[in-house]
């Protein structure tokens, strides 16, 4: 795994950067899988191993017999580092006191700030035992001797701590007298037992009250230390607080946040929920994970393996609490040290991202109200007869008969089959969407998946053993269980069946929270334990079934209290499935409800965003922040989806969407169309240069896809992860890069004509005219007019692209032009992964062709590394060359002159065209100074 580490050193040698990128693409299974030799066997023997489960033996103790009040200076905590004790409901004085807890009322509100009723420091906890070892690593158990206040309390636990690899740790805390539910996930790649040379953690025990404290080794920084309240593990309440080495965190969503969160008492709720995106509330999925950047260019990462509803607690101490109403402790701790490492060893657990067709990759154009074919045909003329380009024309529920799935109206949509073959003639695909409900109230017989539905009992279960009736589009819907296996088999075969009449290409899972319009079911919910647990996180609705199905519901894995969050995951798992099985190409799934490990899946969009400029802002971190997640196919709404846009908001956003790794106009049926042939011919430019650009750059966005599926890389990427070391870049989320290389600076205020960009020290060349901006690290102001958006391309790197055209079948077709943007010593480098763009597993298959793309201060050459037919016929038709010092006298081509080249002197860019270069071939390019 050092070789990770140097890849950011060496990428300054071409050579170098060179062979590693081979090594990366040929042996990622390698980097994938860190082979471990097990640091917790060995500890009594090896003194100097990290993980020795030291333990801290307090001095002699009285246990706290009973819950008293505690007394005098116990209480005097600081209020940033008060943990609250009244988490599960408001307490008065006399019941904060009698959970032997301190009282101390603030002027402030208790909403969002200090708690008043606080733990003390030594609250009683567990005692752990003594550690023994395990084959995965050591055990113990913890014995609490005072119950705490929590109803149906585990008294007793058994902690497993498994040093996974030299980066990854793993803890759990089980109870050992009872199986709990825990989240089904088969990726993680638990590494093997022989190579655990050099840790970069070391973690210590606190015997009482129960704490943990993993440390940093390399500069001994407390990342974590749990000691600082106390653990509480009861059948419906878990909580774990930990201390926070800085205030930068990321991650925890879905929520409507900058790419950092606020530590100022903020508390964010875990719970699928269908919400249009706005501040300070759930949304459509949960991802308990966070990272923080330890503010010397190190990252650490958590993730809580656990799915049930949540609250995580942010204190500027800085302090986070995860309290969980269900399941277990499940926590892996990822050391990084950098935080692109961070991200990958996360995903190494819930699973790479899946790699997308190409076509995804293109323009997608939707609405809710195209009411017809015609109306549907009628769209797409107008995009091609205004020279847009399309890849993907979509339909909403309007296809539905009676809004019923796996049907499509008999008047309006009669002829939806032939409308789709139409759209593939002109090499475009077509994707509708498909809503999990089932209508349960059509007449027997005659609407199969539901009458079929039943007879295999595929439904979700009410507590009285029938199918729970919810409402949704089409009136009473039952809800499939995709966690039983004859429901993906049900699944496929409607899917099939519906195939067989509309060859549609790929599908979208909306109201996958699941969202219904009745809370719990037609019928309510049964009063029990589940629906009415002792603490509800704060989220929408405060009722835990509020806008979903009953928590008692039976499903074939477990309760929905502890699936809720798995539905929109095992749907999409489902949907992947049945497509591969009866398509035999990539799928594509797009899913508006999440949990980790979607992203090998399917991809996400953004939900219900308005169509105003502060939701246009938050689409930026919305989507860094799911590349974190491992679902970097994502992005919102282009133009917004509620309320009317404006020609102004919709060029911008169509800006910024062209760089969303996920490109779909997408609004609701009430308000003004914004297709973009409908503004005014200027905006209609800006709309083409932007969508145009995006096609140009997809040969780089396709390899940047590449690199998150085989490695666990982000394609949109925010700047902290690239510059870490930078302490301008930490917080950076308005601009953002795709892959290493290039800076995207999108307008994001209504009006705006300038705009100051951050560029990261180094030489950024414009990738517009190749002007280049040196910079050490600064804001610079640069003009932004309405019909362009910045882009920079930072010295060093070597981007691949292709000219547009009006389909990506199309522009795959055409020849490649690469961009080389020189660094100060004049090197660059830059590389290219193709393949046919729509095949099952390719790389896996070794059925890809990998180019590297080598620069120095005067040449070019390309090192095709692996060939394979999907490069026949494509050729290289011209590179631009940025930071040439002076015009060259001539320009050759494996050794020909070459006479179409044009030299800029005042940006000093060299471009050359009318190349005919094979791809699949060695080539060199050569500017003669
Ligand atoms: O209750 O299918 O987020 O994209 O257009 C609304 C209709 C249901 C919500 C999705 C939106 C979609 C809409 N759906």
């Amino acid at each position: 795994m050092t070789l990770q580490k140097n890849q950011r050193v060496m990428c300054s040698n071409p050579i170098w950067a060179a062979l590693l990128s081979l090594l990366v693409a040929l042996t990622v299974f390698t980097l994938t899988v860190c082979v471990s030799k097990n640091p917790l066997m060995g500890a009594s023997q090896e003194k100097d191993t990290a993980v020795q489960g030291a333990l801290h033996e307090e001095p002699p103790m009285r246990e706290v017999a009973g819950l008293t009040r505690p007394e005098g200076d116990k209480c005097a905590v600081p209020p940033e580092s008060r943990f609250d004790c009244a988490r599960d409901r408001a307490l008065s004085q006399e019941e904060c006191e009698e959970r032997g807890c301190c009282y101390a009322p603030l002027t402030q509100s208790i909403s969002n700030g200090p708690p008043w009723c606080f733990y003390p420091p030594s609250y009683p906890g567990y005692r752990m035992g003594p550690l023994s070892p395990t084959p995965r690593g050591q055990a113990a158990t913890l014995i609490r001797s005072v119950p705490s206040y929590l109803p149906r309390d585990v008294s007793t636990l058994r902690l497993e701590v498994m040093a996974e690899t030299e980066r990854r740790l793993h803890l759990t805390l089980k109870d050992p007298a009872s199986p709990r539910y825990e989240v089904p996930l088969s990726e993680a790649q638990p590494g093997s037992k022989s190579e655990i040379r050099a840790p970069l953690y070391t973690i210590e025990f606190h015997q009482y009250p129960f704490g943990f404290t993993v440390q940093r080794r390399s500069n001994a920084r407390v990342l974590l230390n749990t000691s600082v309240a106390p653990l509480l593990f009861a059948d419906q309440y878990l909580q774990l607080s930990t201390s926070l080495p800085s205030g930068l965190i990321s991650g925890l969503g879905e929520h409507y946040t900058p790419i950092t969160l606020d530590l100022n008492w903020t508390s964010v709720a875990l719970w699928n929920h269908d919400m249009a995106p706005q501040s300070d509330v759930n949304l459509y999925g949960s991802h308990p994970f966070y990272l923080v950047q330890e503010e010397d260019g190190h990252a650490h990462g958590v993730f809580l393996l656990n799915s049930n509803a949540m609250e995580v607690v942010l204190q500027p101490t800085p302090a986070l609490s995860w309290v969980s109403t269900g399941g277990v402790l499940d926590l892996y701790i990822f050391l990084g040290p950098d935080p692109q490492d961070v991200v990958r060893q996360y995903h190494e657990v819930i699973g790479f991202p899946m790699m997308p067709p190409y076509w995804a990759l293109g323009f997608h154009l939707c609405r809710w109200g195209y009411t017809s074919t015609n109306a549907t045909r009628e769209v797409v003329r107008r995009m091609r007869d205004a020279g847009f380009p399309l890849d993907v024309q979509w339909n909403d529920l309007d296809y539905a008969e009676s809004q019923r799935v796996f049907t499509f109206d008999p008047q309006r949509f009669a002829d939806l089959p032939a409308m789709v073959d139409e759209f593939h003639q002109q090499g475009l695909k077509y994707i509708l969407i498909l809503d999990p409900g089932i209508s349960s109230t059509a007449t027997p017989g005659s609407y199969p998946p539901f009458d079929e539905g039943l007879r295999r009992g595929v439904f979700i279960r009410n507590s009285a053993g029938q199918p729970l009736i919810g409402k949704v589009w089409p009136g009473p819907t039952a809800f499939p269980d995709f966690t039983n296996p004859e429901t993906k088999s049900w699944w496929e075969d409607n899917i099939r069946a519906f195939h067989d009449r509309v060859r549609f290409d790929g599908l979208w899972i909306d109201m996958n929270e699941p969202a219904s319009f009745v809370s719990g079911s037609i019928e309510g919910c049964p009063d029990t334990d589940l629906e009415n647990p002792p603490f509800v996180p704060a989220i929408i609705g405060k009722r835990l079934n509020s806008g979903t199905l009953c928590m008692s519901a039976v499903q074939n894995l477990s309760s929905h209290y502890n699936l809720h969050n798995l539905y929109g995951l095992t749907e999409a798992s489902a949907t992947h499935s049945a497509l591969v099985k009866l398509r035999g190409t990539r799928p594509f799934v797009l899913s508006r409800s999440s949990y980790p490990g979607l992203g090998r899946f399917s991809g996400h969009w953004t939900g219900d965003v308005r169509s105003d400029w502060d939701q246009l802002r938050y689409s930026v971190p919305a989507t860094l922040l799911f590349g974190l997640y491992g679902v970097p196919l994502v992005g919102a709404d282009v133009c917004g989806f509620g309320g009317d846009t404006t020609e102004e908001l919709c060029v911008r956003w169509t800006q910024l969407g062209a760089f969303y790794p996920f490109m779909r106009n997408h609004n609701d049926r009430p308000n003004a169309p914004q297709e973009p042939f409908v503004f005014s011919p200027q905006a209609q430019d800006a709309m083409r240069a932007a969508i145009t650009l995006r096609y140009s750059l997809l040969p780089l966005l396709y390899t940047l896809f590449h690199h998150a599926h085989v490695s666990g890389s982000t394609v949109a990427r925010p700047l902290f992860l690239e510059f870490p070391s930078d302490p301008n870049c930490q917080t950076i989320d308005r601009q953002f890069l795709w892959g290493n290389s290039l800076l995207i600076s999108p307008v994001l205020e209504r009006g705006e004509t300038e705009l100051a960009t951050y560029l990261p020290p180094g030489i950024w060349y414009s990738l517009h005219n190749g002007r280049p901006y040196y910079s050490k690290g600064q804001y610079l102001l640069l003009p932004a007019p309405l019909d362009t958006i910045n882009v920079h391309l930072r010295g060093g790197h070597i981007i691949p692209q292709q000219e547009p055209a009006m389909t990506t079948a199309a522009s795959r077709a055409n020849p490649f032009l690469l961009t080389v943007a020189l660094s100060a010593s004049g090197g660059a480098w830059g590389d290219l992964f193709w393949d046919d763009g729509e095949s099952l597993d390719t790389f896996e298959k070794k059925d890809f062709s990998f180019l590297i793309f080598l620069a120095g201060q005067d040449k070019l050459v390309s090192k095709p590394l692996i060939v394979n037919r999907a490069l026949d016929g494509l050729v290289l038709g011209g590179v631009r060359i940025f930071g040439v010092p002076s015009k060259p006298q001539e320009v050759q081509a494996n050794g020909e002159q070459v006479k179409d080249v044009v030299y800029f002197s005042d940006t000093k860019m060299l471009t050359v065209s009318s190349l005919h270069l094979p791809m699949a071939e060695p080539f060199i390019i050569q500017w003669i100074l």
